[in-house]
């Protein structure tokens, strides 16, 4: 009974409403044209630099205020691609930085195809923390890097001249937003949509 009326919505339709299947095949069959990729994206970082908040504004568009990540957050985005016809799903794992969790990490940076490097423009020792991550991910291409400077409505304690050195040293591109107020947010999700595209 439940897989007939999947396998045979025509006959389906004459007994039930067919509008509404109709209307479900269609969404069906042009689901089926579309190219559908999927990715791991991960986010590193010390705890409190903003990254599951970050994740929950690439996907919902607001900032909601997020309590801590114990060990893992994932997240799921869906980009439409309408130029390449195409529906990107992303899973943004957010991996909490405390140092008890730290022994599971390396399997879940492992397969990722990009990664977003957080820290805290308002507290700089979370910029020189971002090295202590490195090693978790060093066998992704540098092209699917971006550091990113979060918090940038506080008072920054860091000038964006340490910024651009600290992204030179790196090797990798940088971008400053504030996922509260989303000042220069869209630009942090073009830069990564822009990358999973090209993954
Ligand atoms: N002022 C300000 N607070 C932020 C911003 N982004 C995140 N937060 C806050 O920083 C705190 C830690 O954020 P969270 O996403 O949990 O950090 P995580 O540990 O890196 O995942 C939360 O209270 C957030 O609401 C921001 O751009 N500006
Ligand atoms: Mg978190």
């Amino acid at each position: 009974m439940f897989n007939s009326s999947h396998a045979q919505p025509t006959r389906n339709a004459e007994t039930t409403n067919a509008g509404s299947v109709i209307f479900t095949e269609t969404l069906r069959l042009g689901a089926q044209q579309l190219n559908h990729k999927n990715v791991k994206v991960a986010m590193i970082g010390a705890g409190g630099c903003g990254k599951s908040t970050i994740a929950s504004r690439l996907v919902t568009g607001s900032f909601l205020d997020q309590t801590m990540t114990r060990g893992l957050n994932i997240d799921t985005w869906s980009i439409v691609d309408c130029e390449e016809e195409a529906v990107i799903t992303a899973a943004i794992f957010d991996l909490g930085g405390q140092e008890q969790f730290r022994f599971f990490h390396e399997d879940l940076a492992q397969g990722a195809h990009m990664v977003m490097l957080v820290f805290d423009v308002s507290r700089f020792k979370t910029m020189l923390e971002i090295d202590e991550w490195l090693g978790l991910i060093e066998h992704i291409p540098k092209e699917k890097w971006i550091l990113v400077g979060n918090k940038t409505d506080l008072n920054a304690t860091i000038e964006e001249s340490e910024i651009k050195a600290k992204a030179e040293e790196l090797g990798i591109r940088y971008v400053l937003v504030s996922t509260k107020t989303g000042d220069n947010f869209e630009e942090l999700a073009s830069s990564v949509k822009r990358i999973l595209r090209d993954t």
